[in-house]
């Protein structure tokens, strides 16, 4: 029987054999004090509005050039245009701006086979990712704002590799985020891509976090295997710890400097097993709850916050060291101590930094209102992401909270997958505190929320003076309510347009905005409960829910314009009063 050639075409079941294996958290590894190999730079792109590349399987065309081909293709995965990487293909061109579909990348690579094993690593495929080497599928991924790992060495070659990797953005019902969300929906490979040489046994995973007596180390391997492992850690001392099945321990009796914003201590760590070695720098504090009062090492603190989401005019979500290094800046000449990083892991670049700077953060998952409660894979994935999130960022002392998520409505499905994610978040990390920005119960209305029994600090977003703009509401709701727990407003805010002038109660003008958050700031922090205020946010950046003459596209309540340099008036009022009581 000779091959149909059209039989594709009637094939519906095309992408299933294209889902699993998954990429997981359980084969994400530390990267850090590892010699990377970048695969940053160009990358031939070929979109794919209708999914041909899996239905044609392109993956597996040879790489004949054009004049030798017998047979028509569709497409010349190898030959196309480049972009450079990171990037976001929805800010490349102007024509694949509102492109939500599969896009395929393509990119040689040469291997002399000086390392036993070797994975590949992208920091960020919005939102799916499958990875194909040398006509070989290897593995898919998904979330978009998480790092992959997939290990390549049983499909390498010496000498060339064509590794092949198809970024699908598109939204769906059942992914997390879900297809409605406030925010611009990118696609591409928006952080670093790189390779990682790694020996036959590898340190997978390294952990290190105060406890009774010093500082614990903890190290996971790739492998099942015993042995001694050494760790150290400048100025605190050293050990030898035994591993067993993989996995081991050990406490280096010490008495570290607590890490704080006024003084961001960090030590540089580095372990080693066999072959391997890895290295992190990293601070120790305890964030804990009383009462209605959140503790940084012992001491009551309030949390000066800012909200921020990763977007920029020019990159979209790309962000480069000098993007956070200026973030961070922005956030410290507002008076903040903490940025809360809505609402998806931002760069791991951003943790880092802000150990560096003593900036305090609340990073989460997009698990952002509707989402499908009642759908397993949906929560496998929620799960997945936030895993994955604990598992790159838990050694950065400046993260202090793991959001679970954002305005979701009190149902029995939500608070089952909600509770179950807290937990999740608890048992993975017990040295952070968990939290979710929940809305008013409008029947009662007070702050209560049924998820409220499962978070260490209840964020609570409300928009009194814009959306709903008589403040007496939330003088209601803060009497009325009684949250037995620490509560931090988790938003707020208005639109301004940037040099726009008006009386305060027109709406879209600087005065108006500046004067809500005002308000906002001498009602809502009255409240002894409330112990941190995050307003919406730094940055105005592109939602495209927003087409007023006001809005275009942008949403315009950020404290600072989308050039992130004009400062609103807005800015000045929060500025100030983080000033008065920091
Ligand atoms: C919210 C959402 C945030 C929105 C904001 C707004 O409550 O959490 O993502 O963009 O309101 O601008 O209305």
């Amino acid at each position: 029987m000779t091959e149909d050639p059209f039989a594709h075409l009637h094939d519906e079941g095309y992408a299933g054999a294209y889902e699993t294996p998954r990429a997981t958290h359980a084969q994400a590894l530390h990267v850090r004090g590892r010699a990377l190999i970048s695969l940053d730079g160009p990358w031939h792109v070929t979109p794919d509005l209708f999914d041909e590349g899996l239905r044609q399987r392109w993956f597996a065309d040879d790489d004949t050039p054009p004049a030798q081909w017998a047979r028509p293709r569709d497409a010349e995965l190898w030959e196309a245009d480049t972009l450079d990487l990171p990037c976001c293909w929805t800010m490349a061109r102007r024509e694949w701006r509102y492109f939500e579909g599969a896009m395929w990348f393509a990119r040689r690579f040469d291997w002399a086979g000086r390392a036993p094993r070797l994975v590949l690593r992208l920091g960020a495929a919005a939102y799916q990712a499958r990875v194909f080497l040398n006509g070989a599928f290897i593995g898919s991924h998904r979330g978009a704002s998480t790092p992959a790992f997939f290990e390549l060495t049983a499909h390498l070659r010496p000498g060339g590799n064509e590794l092949l990797v198809q970024v699908d953005n598109r939204r769906r019902a059942d992914r997390v985020p879900m297809h409605h969300f406030d925010w611009f929906n990118h696609g591409g490979l928006y952080r670093e891509a790189a390779l990682v040489p790694l020996p036959a046994v590898f340190i997978r995973a390294l952990r290190v976090e105060l406890a009774e007596g010093g500082v614990r180390v903890a190290i996971e391997l790739s492998d099942p295997v015993a042995g001694l492992a050494q760790v150290a850690i400048a100025g605190l001392g050293e050990a030898d710890i035994a591993v067993d099945g993989g996995t081991g321990a050990a406490t280096i009796r010490a008495t570290p400097e607590l890490w704080s914003p006024d003084s961001p201590r960090l030590y540089d760590v580095t372990a080693r097993f066999g072959d391997d070695a890895v290295t992190d720098r990293v601070g120790l504090r305890r964030i804990a709850v009383a009462g209605e009062t959140i503790l940084l090492n012992g001491v009551p603190i309030f949390l000066r916050g800012i909200c921020v989401h990763e977007e920029d005019r020019a990159l979209g979500k790309v962000s480069t060291e000098a993007d956070v290094r200026r973030m961070l800046g922005h956030a410290r000449e507002l008076g903040c101590n903490l940025l809360r990083l809505t609402h998806y892991p931002h760069h791991e670049r951003v943790a880092e930094l802000a150990d560096e700077a003593g900036i305090m953060l609340w990073a989460e998952i997009p698990v952002y209102w509707a989402i499908a409660f009642d759908n397993p894979d949906t929560l496998a994935d929620a799960e997945n992401q936030l895993r994955e999130l604990i598992g790159r960022d838990r050694n950065r002392a400046s993260v202090v909270l793991w959001g679970v998520g954002n305005e979701n409505a009190d149902t029995d499905a939500r608070l089952a997958f909600m509770a179950h994610l807290a937990r999740t978040a608890r048992a993975a990390d017990p040295h952070r505190l968990v939290t979710a920005a929940c809305l008013i119960n409008r029947e009662t209305f007070r702050i209560e929320d049924r998820l409220a029994a499962e978070l260490d600090v209840i964020g609570l977003n409300e928009y009194f003076g814009w959306y709903e703009p008589n403040f007496d509401g939330l003088r209601r709701l803060l009497a009325n309510s009684r949250p037995g727990k620490p509560v931090v407003i988790s938003e707020t805010g208005a639109d301004a347009v940037p040099g726009l002038h008006g009386g305060e109660r027109q709406l879209f003008t600087e005065e108006c905005q500046a004067a809500i958050l005002r308000q906002q700031i001498e009602i809502a922090t009255q409240a002894p409960y409330v112990r941190g205020f995050i307003p919406w946010l730094l940055y105005d950046y592109r939602t495209e829910r927003r087409q007023t003459r006001h809005q275009l596209g942008t949403s315009r309540k950020g404290l600072i314009a989308d050039d992130k340099a004009t400062r609103k008036l807005a800015f000045h009022a929060v500025a100030a009063w983080y000033r008065r009581i920091a």
